[in-house]
């Protein structure tokens, strides 16, 4: 068997998506999510340019080995772009091997081990009581765990806020928007919205929150211990994660749940923070940490240390990386939860896909594969748009964690 053609597809339902199509010699073909927000054509590029060349006439069944020869041989290791590279390639191939055996993509992984995948949705309004009413909205439509996040008085952005209810799109500017934050509004502000929000709707959700890295280290620390009584299943990105030892401080402080990891590429991103406990949940996703391959490897690692999966499911996660996700999520036996933002229709309609929600959670489907395709018709409607995420400053001017 071998990998006959392969090409890229960069479409733009409402945001951009870059898609990988792998064909073979008998007909069968998988597809690949390597959608990097902001950086979309130099994902394109590193495919197109550097790699497919050499995917050509090898076989698809040894994902293992083109893995590897991808990581260790391009010398230079590691990075969104590559990692997000070798991502797509080894969706793709995951997913044409499931549909050579005839399998749903759980089943070759080992086979279910839950019915549902449990996910979060992300409530957001300009102020407490709209974000309250998102979250009514979120507990209506079935779901037991809701990522509440609202705009902050005395700032005209908040992370989490914006353009789309069901989901949050930020970037949506052909250049960089300028932000401004202001870390003690910010901290002021937060354990008023999660005191409204158990008040209002009891302990029996799961609430989540994401700081979006905006503290220092002691100050996620008292965030975090600030939190406490809202009961929270997790805190996000409370801090930049480059220095994986800074998480330390905050554990020390604070027995609400850490969760960190949706920017990270390899276990290496990570490897302190599990062995060392400083997290409860991992971020990772399959497009953003190289594939099934290697995210399969972050979760082995982490159920050592009882660290579970919370895999990163924004919108520029596409429906690919979504379906893919889901078929891990129901296998991974230290699983957490799934970030769950809606595409739009238009997105949902280039993507044909096999999961369904569900009463709180999403179910990857049994068809043969990942279970999402691409209709290329569908889309050559909608050409690439140049699209940016914010940036953020203090209010002095100094540039920030967006
Ligand atoms: C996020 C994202 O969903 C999340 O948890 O932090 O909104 C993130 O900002 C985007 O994925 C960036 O592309
Ligand atoms: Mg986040």
């Amino acid at each position: 068997m071998k990998i006959d053609a392969a090409k890229v597809i960069v479409t733009s339902p409402g945001r951009n998506f870059v898609t990988l199509k792998i064909l073979t010699d008998q007909g069968v073909y998988g597809i690949g999510d390597a959608t990097l927000n902001g950086r979309e054509l130099a994902v394109m590029s590193y495919l197109q340019d550097h790699v497919l060349p050499c995917l050509i006439g090898r076989d698809p069944r040894r994902i293992e080995d083109i893995w590897q020869f991808l990581y260790r041989g391009a010398y230079w290791r590691r990075g969104p772009v590559t990692m997000s590279a070798i991502a797509a390639i080894d969706t793709a191939l995951w997913d044409i091997k499931a549909k050579m055996a005839g399998m749903p993509l759980h089943d070759l992984l080992g086979g279910k081990s839950r019915e549902g995948v449990m996910v979060y949705g992300h409530a957001n309004g300009r102020d407490i009581e709209e974000t309250a009413d998102e979250v009514a909205r979120y507990i209506d439509m079935g779901y037991k765990a809701i990522r509440a996040q609202s705009g902050v008085p005395g700032l005209t952005d908040a992370y989490g806020v914006g353009r789309g209810k069901l989901f949050y799109e930020p970037a949506d500017t052909a250049l960089p928007a300028e932000t401004i934050w202001d870390t003690r509004k910010y901290m002021n502000f937060a354990p008023k919205l999660f005191d409204r929000l158990r008040a209002r709707f009891g302990f029996d959700h799961h609430l989540l929150h994401d700081v979006h890295h905006r503290l220092t280290p002691i100050e996620a620390a008292s965030l975090g211990k600030a939190l406490e009584p809202y009961d929270l299943f997790w805190m996000e990105d409370a801090t930049p994660a480059e220095n994986q030892e800074s998480f330390r401080l905050i554990r020390q402080h604070t027995t609400t749940p850490l969760a960190v990891g949706e920017i990270f590429n390899t276990i290496w991103d990570c490897k302190d923070l599990i062995q060392n406990q400083l997290i409860d949940y991992i971020r990772t996703t399959v497009v953003r940490a190289g594939g099934i391959t290697h995210l399969r490897r972050i979760a082995d690692f982490a159920a050592l240390y009882q660290v579970r999966t919370g895999c990163h499911g924004a919108t520029d996660l596409s429906p690919v990386t979504m379906g893919a996700a889901l078929h891990f999520d129901s296998w991974v036996p230290n699983f957490g939860i799934q970030e769950y933002m809606r595409h739009t229709p238009e997105t949902d309609a280039v993507f044909p896909h096999a999961y369904y929600f569900d009463q709180g959670s999403l179910y990857p489907g049994d068809a043969a594969g990942h279970g999402v395709d691409i209709d290329e018709a569908e889309a050559a409607k909608y050409p690439y748009k140049p699209a940016y995420l914010p940036v953020a400053r203090l209010e002095d001017g100094t540039m920030w964690n967006w």
